[in-house]
């Protein structure tokens, strides 16, 4: 099964969000119930695995973590095709990301040995930008950024599996971990 890790986001956080996404013409937007922050991207893992993981998650020592979404970006390399918001990578979420990461490791799980970047996909593009996504995204942009939101406390850590279903996918949530420590 394809699986993440990911950090959920508030109510307080979720709702702006939806309310920026609104006001974007173009692009496939990530639903309100979908938009989340990866921690850890796992690939495709057999259930046994995720199961051992889920077990392992459980004890996460972390405490609820403040979250601020800093900025819209366009990411995906030479290519561009995806709206961000970027996420401060503040000593608490990068110490998250690299306990989840540890967990997953020895729970046997190989993933790829990328910097952490943690942000929030708001939309998605074809693989080649059009000429009427290159507008709509520049007029959204003109009107929106810059874009910030004030820092909220975030507490969930969910382990997703992923359903793709043609070219959007479906967010399973496998198990919850409330950071409590
Ligand atoms: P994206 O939103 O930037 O596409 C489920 O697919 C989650 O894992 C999404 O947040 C997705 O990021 C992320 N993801 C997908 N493939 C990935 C990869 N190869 N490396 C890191 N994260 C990935």
């Amino acid at each position: 099964m394809r699986a993440f890790v990911a950090l959920d986001l508030p109510e307080a956080i979720r709702r702006p969000l939806t309310r920026l996404q609104a006001g974007l013409s173009v692009g496939r937007l990530v639903d309100e119930d979908n938009l989340h922050l990866t921690l850890a991207f796992l690939g495709e893992i057999d259930p046994q695995k995720a199961q051992d993981l889920a077990a392992r998650l459980a004890d996460l020592p972390d405490a609820p973590i403040e979250l601020t979404l800093t900025g819209i970006d366009i990411m995906g390399g030479k290519k561009p095709n995806l709206l961000v918001m970027d996420a401060a990578p503040t000593q608490a979420l990068v110490t998250l990301q690299d306990r989840v990461r540890r967990i997953a490791m020895d729970a046997g799980i190989e993933m790829e040995r990328r910097r952490f970047r943690p942000q929030v996909t708001l939309a998605r593009f074809g693989k080649v930008m059009t000429t009427k996504d290159e507008r709509g995204l520049a007029a959204f942009l003109s009107l929106n950024a810059p874009y910030s939101l004030p820092t909220e406390l975030a507490d969930t850590v969910t382990l997703y599996r992923s359903h793709l279903t043609g070219d959007s996918a479906d967010y399973e949530p496998l198990a919850e971990f409330l950071l409590t420590g």
